[in-house]
């Protein structure tokens, strides 16, 4: 599999696919420019991201598993087509199923004079007969990442079916902070937010300012289309998160506790890893009508 997929898409010194961990398909991206990234076909999941003369933009779990039946822990799982799980169908995956799926190489190409995206890559994924046991929709699911000086996906949902499709999504990113007790989040003043963790309350909580971390954050915020900012005050670094098709930001760390229950997750990688995810989620979940087409991107650049 992996010869034929280097003979039909690989760039000399560009593009080629080898062997991942647990010896799935992964594909390494090196841009003229300097910049580096791999993508797993397992999932479409980005595993790995350097910006020209940076370091690693993801955070990875030294746990992860790296099975067909399990998804990836770290870097950029696609939640699709629904974020977290029903309330009734406590049968369903956790997140959807399209991170756990073998998804088609469509093109990797590169994009001469372009910085910021000098290389692509098009994953896609259709529904199928187990999908369809899952959730009854036909499907064709395009997800491309440019990478250059800055990292962007766009996931390209297109309803197959005769009937509107529901869809809750997350390009749940992990990304890489040196001490999460000095790191804050800006860009999200004044907005509202589900509090996942208060289960006793319905009502929207408010946040006033920066965010900053000392316990265990699981927030949905709603109206959010804002550029979100997070600085790392130890390495001076800032993670700029842009996006579009999405009115809902996540923003998720674990801490010791949940750490702890994630068999996937060491139980001091909560101080290392923030969560600041693309979604479509609570009161955004996004009805899709037969024959239309919904995009939902991110972009993610480093400011030194
Ligand atoms: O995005 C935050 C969240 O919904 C958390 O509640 C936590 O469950 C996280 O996703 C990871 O979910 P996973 O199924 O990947 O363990």
């Amino acid at each position: 599999m992996i010869q034929s997929l280097n003979e039909r898409f690989a760039m000399e010194g560009l593009a080629n696919f080898e062997a991942g961990e647990g010896g799935l398909p992964k594909l390494c991206l090196s841009t003229l420019g300097g910049a580096s990234a791999e993508i797993y076909l397992h999932g479409a999941h980005v595993t790995s991201f350097r910006p020209p003369q940076g370091t690693e933009l993801l955070w990875m779990s030294r746990a992860s598993d790296f099975a067909k039946d399990r998804p990836i822990r770290g870097g950029i799982p696609i939640c699709w087509p629904w974020f977290g799980k029903p309330a009734e169908r406590d049968d369903l995956p956790q997140h959807g199923f399209a991170r756990t799926s073998a998804w088609q190489v469509e093109a990797v190409s590169q994009n001469e004079g372009s910085a910021e995206a000098e290389l692509s890559a098009t994953l896609s994924l259709q529904h199928n007969e187990d999908s369809l046991s899952l959730w009854p929709h036909e499907f064709d699911l395009q997800y491309q990442v440019s990478v250059g000086n800055q990292l962007s996906v766009e996931l390209r949902f297109t309803n197959n079916s005769d009937q509107p499709a529901s869809v809750g999504t997350a390009i749940h990113t992990y990304f890489d902070v040196a001490n999460i007790e000095s790191v804050q989040v800006s860009g999200l003043d004044g907005r509202r937010y589900v509090d996942q963790l208060d289960a006793s309350s319905s009502d929207l909580k408010l946040t006033e300012g920066e965010i900053t971390f000392g316990e265990e954050v699981d927030r949905i915020y709603v109206d959010s289309e804002d550029e979100v900012t997070i600085r790392d005050a130890v390495l001076n670094k800032r993670i700029l998160v842009s996006k579009s098709g999405s009115r809902s930001t996540v923003v998720w760390n674990p801490w010791i506790a949940k750490s702890q229950r994630m068999a996937d997750f060491p139980d001091d990688g909560y101080q290392t890893m923030l969560c600041v995810e693309t979604t479509n989620a609570a009161d955004d979940v996004r009805r899709v009508m037969p024959g239309e087409t919904h995009v939902l991107s991110q972009t993610c650049r480093v400011d030194l």
